[in-house]
């Protein structure tokens, strides 16, 4: 127990042994958390009492149903892309969420609100990928189930608060990232090999005013060009169209519209492959029968002339057209 503790704490300590209810509990842990002066000294008990919040908000669920608990974090993957936003405690994920989204996050000028994990669908030009709030980190605690979590995305988006201090959060996030041996880079060119790093995008946020952009340069150089940024605001929605268009650049998706031969192209709703994804792969998209006896088929888009003949192992590009032949 670290000696030098303020008088607060063992007020808050008393108050946090005594309560009676699962509620009480939670909220005067989360008092004596915020008693407790942040130093090398204290760093063990905060890590300590963090983990018992953590655990004290996961039996607060209601169970529904069957008395199996499953995770939050058990989140299906949905969409095109399932991109997780991180960050410290109020840089504006949930409002980020709420904005984008048609999900429902709880928001609120506390920190900490957010305590587990809430996914939504976003839609981006004509495909819809996957968005998730998370709750904040913070060195003292990180739920490895939300690493886990983040491990199996396919993009991460650090939601800094621009106004604040976004390098020293940046690098902060960083380096609680590099204790759990992840390593963010730039969403580079080609599909990610996830053991160089994880793709990451810098969101900083509560750039209400223009006025304010000029600081997003200055956090470019700050974190030595390590990730590219964009300065949004979450409230007023200035520059969420540039965010949406990033997300899709850097989720390294290739769209493919089918077209039956002598019929319209089918724009409705097109294949999502990975980048360097294949005529084959797509085949195995639209039916398992397709792709084991697909043939040859007929492109029109990139690389090739219009309606040219290829193999199944021809390369496809973003807004291809293809003719599936058997
Ligand atoms: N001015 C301004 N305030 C914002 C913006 N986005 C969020 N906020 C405010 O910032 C506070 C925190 O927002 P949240 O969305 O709850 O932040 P969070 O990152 O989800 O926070 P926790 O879940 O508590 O860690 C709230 O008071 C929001 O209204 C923004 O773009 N501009
Ligand atoms: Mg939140």
């Amino acid at each position: 127990m670290p000696t030098n503790l303020p008088p607060e704490y063992y007020e808050a300590e008393r108050r946090y042994r005594e309560a009676q209810s699962h509620p009480d509990r939670i909220a005067a842990l989360e008092d004596l958390l915020s008693t407790i002066p942040k130093h090398k000294g204290t760093d063990r008990l905060r890590a300590d009492l963090r983990g018992k919040l953590a655990e004290l908000r996961r039996s607060a669920r209601p169970r529904r149903g069957s008395r199996r608990r499953t995770s939050p974090y058990s989140i299906s993957p949905d969409g095109a892309g399932q991109v997780m936003m991180l960050g410290p405690p109020n840089g504006g994920r949930s409002t980020l969420l709420n904005r984008l989204t048609s999900a429902h996050s709880e928001t609120s000028a506390a920190p900490f609100t957010t305590y587990e994990p809430i996914a939504g669908m976003v839609a981006i030009e004509d495909i819809q990928e996957q968005l998730i709030d998370t709750p904040s980190i913070v060195s003292e605690y990180v739920d490895p189930e939300l690493l886990h979590l983040l491990r199996r995305c396919d993009l991460a988006l650090i939601v800094v608060d621009l106004p604040l201090d976004p390098e020293r959060e940046i690098e902060s996030l960083l380096q609680i990232l590099g204790d759990h041996d992840i390593a963010l880079i730039p969403p580079g060119d080609g599909a990610p090999d996830k053991a160089q790093g994880f793709p990451a995008l810098v969101v900083a946020n509560k750039c209400d005013d223009p006025s304010l952009d000029e600081l997003c340069p200055l956090v470019v150089v700050l974190i030595d060009d390590a990730l590219p940024v964009v300065g949004v605001s979450a409230m007023t929605g200035y520059r969420l169209g540039d965010l949406l268009r990033a997300i899709l650049e850097s989720l390294r998706i290739v769209r493919v519209y089918t077209k039956a031969p002598g019929r319209e192209i089918d724009r409705s709703a097109p294949f999502v492959l990975r980048e360097g994804g294949t005529v084959a792969d797509m085949a195995a998209l639209v039916h398992r029968d397709f792709y084991e006896r697909l043939k040859t088929a007929r492109i029109w888009g990139t690389g090739v002339y219009d309606g040219q003949l290829v193999g199944r192992e021809h390369v496809l590009h973003d807004g291809d057209i293809v003719e599936l032949h058997l």
